[in-house]
C-alpha cells in the first residue's frame, strides 16, 4: 500500500541512492522536478537567444565555429532535459507551450541583451561559471535521470566556460579599447550572474524539502558564496574589476564579503518585466509556430510507416 511505497522512497532517499523513472515517488517529488527540469531546459533554449545574437557578427571565422558549437551544444542540453521530463509523466509539448505562454519559468539571466562581442566572453566567464558551480551538485541529484544528463552537460558547461574565458583573455590582451569593452561588459554580467542562485536561502521557498530529498546538494547562497570566492581571482587574472564596492575577503570567514544584489530587479525580472523578457518568448513563440509543418510532416511519415506494417 500507499505507506510502505512511501517508507521504501524514503529508504532509498536516507541511503542517498538513485530514484528511477519506475520507482512510486511523491507527488510532490514529482511535480519539484518537472518544475526545475522544465525551467532547466527552457533556460537552456531561450538561452540560445542571446548568444545567437552574435553568430553572424562573430570577428572571425575561428570565433564563429566556436560560437556556433557552443549554441548548438545548448540546445542538445535542452534536449537532455526535456527527455528527463518526460520521465515523470509529461511530454515536450506540452512544455513548450507553457514556456511560450509564460506558465513556466527560465533562468532571469536570459532576459538581459548581449550588447558587444565582450559580452559573448563575459557569459562564457560568468554565466556558465555560475552554472557550472549550480549544477556540478546535481550530478549527485537523487533522481537518476536528471543527475545523468547532469554529467554530460557539466562536462560541455565547462568547456563553453574556457571558450569564454579564453576570448577574454585575448581581448585583455589587446588594445585599451577592447580591455574597456570586457570591463564594461562584466560591469552589466555581475550582478544578474549571482541571481542565476535564485533568491536568499531566506526567501526560497523551495530550498528545505528539495534538501530533504536530495535534489538539491546546497543552498542557494552556499552555491552564490561559492561562486564569488571563485571570481575573483579570475577578475584579478583578467584585470577587471567587479563592480561591488563591499567586496572584500573576510579573515575570520575565509570567504569574500559581498554586496547585495537587487531583489527587486530580481523579482521584476522573473515576473516578465526584464530588458528583453518579451522579445526572448515572443521569438520562442514564432520559431516553434515556424516549425509546427516540420512537426506534421514527420507526424504523417509517422503514421504512414505504421499504417504500412498494419497491412
Ligand atoms: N531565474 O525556492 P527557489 C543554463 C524561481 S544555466 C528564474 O530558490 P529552487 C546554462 C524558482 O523557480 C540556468 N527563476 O527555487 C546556459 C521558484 O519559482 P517557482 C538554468 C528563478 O528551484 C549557460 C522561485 O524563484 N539552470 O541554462 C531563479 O529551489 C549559457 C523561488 O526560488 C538551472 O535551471 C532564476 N535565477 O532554486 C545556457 C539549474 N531563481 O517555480 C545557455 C537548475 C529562482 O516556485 C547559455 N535549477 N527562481 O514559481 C536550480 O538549481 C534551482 O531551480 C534554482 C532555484 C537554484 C535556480
Amino acid at each position: 500500500d500507499e505507506r510502505e511505497l512511501e517508507t521504501g522512497f524514503d529508504a532509498t532517499i536516507a541511503a542517498d541512492q538513485r530514484i528511477e523513472p519506475r520507482d512510486w515517488m511523491p507527488e510532490g517529488y514529482r511535480k519539484t522536478l518537472i518544475r526545475q527540469i522544465a525551467q532547466h531546459a527552457h533556460s537552456e533554449i531561450i538561452g540560445m537567444q542571446p548568444e545567437g545574437n552574435w553568430i553572424l557578427r562573430a570577428p572571425s571565422l575561428r570565433r564563429k565555429a566556436i560560437l556556433l558549437a557552443k549554441v548548438q551544444d545548448e540546445a542538445g542540453h535542452g534536449m537532455y532535459l526535456y527527455a528527463a521530463a518526460e520521465t515523470l509523466g509529461v511530454d515536450r509539448e506540452e512544455l513548450t507551450e507553457k514556456l511560450i505562454d509564460s506558465k513556466q519559468k527560465y533562468s532571469s539571466i536570459f532576459n538581459y541583451p548581449t550588447l558587444s562581442y565582450a559580452d559573448i566572453g563575459v557569459i562564457g566567464w560568468l554565466v556558465d561559471g555560475a552554472a557550472i558551480c549550480n549544477q556540478v551538485p546535481l550530478c549527485r541529484c537523487s533522481y537518476g535521470p536528471y543527475a545523468r544528463a547532469m554529467i554530460r552537460i557539466c562536462k560541455e558547461e565547462s568547456f563553453h566556460q574556457r571558450q569564454g574565458y579564453e576570448l577574454l583573455l585575448a581581448m585583455a590582451n589587446g588594445t585599451d579599447a577592447q580591455r574597456q569593452m570586457v570591463q564594461e561588459a562584466t560591469d552589466r554580467w555581475w550582478w544578474p550572474s549571482l541571481m542565476m542562485f535564485g533568491p536568499p536561502d531566506g526567501d526560497s521557498p523551495n530550498s528545505q524539502q528539495s534538501m530533504a530529498w536530495n535534489i538539491k546538494r546546497h543552498t542557494n547562497d552556499e552555491l552564490r558564496q561559492r561562486f564569488v570566492d571563485m571570481s575573483v581571482p579570475q577578475a584579478e587574472a583578467l584585470g577587471v574589476t567587479l563592480p561591488d564596492p563591499e567586496l572584500r575577503w573576510n579573515d575570520e570567514r575565509q570567504a569574500h564579503d559581498y554586496g547585495e544584489p537587487d531583489w527587486d530587479e530580481f523579482k521584476a525580472v522573473i515576473a516578465g518585466s526584464g530588458p528583453a523578457n518579451a522579445q526572448r518568448v515572443a521569438h520562442r513563440r514564432r520559431a516553434h509556430e515556424g516549425g509546427a509543418w516540420v512537426r506534421e510532416a514527420a507526424q504523417a511519415y509517422a503514421d504512414k510507416q505504421a499504417a504500412r506494417k498494419d497491412e
